[in-house]
């Protein structure tokens, strides 16, 4: 028997899935395009075991990932969970092995050393492979058609790091996979490495740095030539570990910095630009070289945006506060002075989960797309943790400074959107945004197909699935000539 905590983070809207399968020829509402051949991936956490601890994060999940292969009108399904070192020893136990979130010392002896990882952050194709991310460990390799886990790789020992980004970016000219990987000199240092992994797979480039202090690393932008970071106050010290409290906390004493350096560098040419009063930002929607100028836009709060990990000082989050607007954060090459030039704001509907037409990133670009909340909205379902926030998806034309969003309705929220090109070589937003919308009343998800320019006359298809599928994290789209090479 599986007794899970009776804590909001494992009940209700966040109960668990824990069901891998297949399912061919998804019931489908409207018609699919038929352009679209390829496979949709995305994961969300889902604890294999009770947590050693009751109110464990909603990020220590074990990854589950879930692929959407669209091909002909049809979409089969298949998902699976990300075997990590982690998952096969608690799985031969038969229990949870390691504890709290990012908390080495509250994991058993009999898996000290080994990775902590849970691979439950993003999936991408690269190299013919999918690739399981997680930010604390190595990356994971798994077949990208049928799903099964090959194991942690350091790419034929040119890449020996303990800790891989899971927001990496590919560089639309070259095919690189731009990655970095932060805290690599052991829990809660400043070491932190950038790389590029070439279309067959081989580490191109290496280069490394310290961040100004420890912090969560969670994303990044390549603008042109350069490699863009932004930290922000999220930040620990051994004794929250040693206390096991939430692993990160928020510290709005210290600054925001945005640092940028050239991707061809070895990392020397590190630049830090602060702000203060600081600011909070998570996920990068794009970043733009513009003369000297590097734009970085991104949803920004003024304060911690996740509020499991709290502040700092003990008072409480200001809610107000924490909702992210999407913002460009600029800095200047030419200044000799190591501020941040300006921060903007460049879109009106308050949203997180950032993205574009990836064949334009670190380039000029005009369309992004978030999930966003409409407040102005009723919810029917359950409270809790994720219940009715994010209840609409927005188009920001980033050009005119127009924004339409569709209102998912009253029982659903959206989980985070995809874009995908109606042909290779069609322009900017010529596509599909895929996204699935779980509904908390019928507990049914559907993964929603829009017109990329269109959102707000609805999905023009809904690919249906027989059950919800839990809050998720990360995605991308893989088109079928990508996955042949597998
Ligand atoms: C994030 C997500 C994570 C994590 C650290 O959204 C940061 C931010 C799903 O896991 O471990
Ligand atoms: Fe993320």
């Amino acid at each position: 028997m599986a007794h899970f905590p009776q804590h909001p983070g494992f009940t209700s809207v966040l109960r668990l899935i824990r069901m891998e399968g297949d399912i061919r020829d998804l019931e489908v509402e409207g018609e699919i395009p038929r352009e679209l051949d390829g496979a949709f991936y995305r994961v969300h956490p889902d604890p294999q075991f009770p947590p050693r601890f009751a109110d464990d994060q909603f990020f220590n999940g074990d990854g589950m990932v879930s692929q959407f292969r669209f091909h002909d009108g049809k979409v089969d399904f298949r998902q699976r969970y990300a075997r990590t070192d982690k998952w096969k020893a608690e799985n031969a136990a038969g229990r949870a092995l390691f504890g709290a979130y990012r908390n080495h010392l509250t994991d058993e002896d009999s898996v000290k050393g080994l990775p902590r990882g849970t691979a439950n952050t993003n999936v991408l194709v690269h190299a013919g492979k999918l690739f399981a991310m997680k930010e604390d460990s190595p990356c994971l390799i798994m077949d990208p058609l049928s799903l099964e886990t090959e194991g942690y790789t350091d790419f034929g020992g040119d890449l020996p790091i303990s800790a891989f980004t899971a927001h990496p970016k590919i560089d639309p000219d070259t095919g690189n996979f731009c990655g970095f990987g932060y805290s690599l000199a052991g829990p809660l240092t400043r070491e932190c490495c950038y790389f590029e992994i070439d279309p067959a797979g081989k580490i191109v480039r290496k280069a490394e740095f310290l961040v100004p202090y420890y912090t969560m690393l969670h994303d990044f932008g390549i603008a042109g030539d350069y490699a863009v970071f932004n930290v922000s106050p999220w930040t620990s010290d051994i004794s929250v570990l040693e206390q096991n409290r939430p692993h990160f906390q928020y510290d709005r004493e210290l600054p925001f910095y945005v640092g940028v350096m050239r991707r061809d560098g070895d990392g020397s040419d590190m630049r830090w630009f602060a702000l203060e009063p600081s600011i909070c930002g998570c996920h990068v929607m794009n970043a733009v070289q513009d003369g000297t100028k590097i734009h970085l836009d991104l949803p920004v709060s003024a304060t911690g945006s996740l509020p499991f990990f709290p502040n700092k000082d003990g008072t409480p989050y200001d809610p107000q506060e924490m909702i992210t607007y999407l913002s460009r954060v600029t800095v200047d090459l030419a200044s000799n002075e190591d501020r941040i030039a300006s921060v903007t704001r460049i879109g009106q509907a308050p949203g997180e989960f950032p993205r574009i037409d990836d064949r334009f990133a670190g380039k000029p670009y005009r369309h992004g797309w978030q999930i966003t909340y409409d407040f102005t909205k009723p919810y029917n379902g359950p409270a809790g943790p994720f219940a009715g926030v994010i209840n609409a998806l927005t188009h920001y034309d980033l050009a005119s400074g127009t924004e339409q969003s569709w209102w998912c309705g009253p029982d659903s929220a959206f989980q985070e959107p995809c874009f995908v090109p109606r042909s290779p070589t069609g322009p900017e937003g010529d596509g599909w945004l895929i996204a699935l919308v779980d509904n908390h009343i019928t507990n049914y998800s559907d993964l929603c197909i829009f017109e990329a320019l269109n959102v707000a006359q609805g999905p023009v298809a809904r690919v249906k699935l027989p059950l919800r599928l839990r809050q998720g994290l990360h995605g991308n789209w893989a088109p079928a000539d990508r996955l042949k090479a597998a």
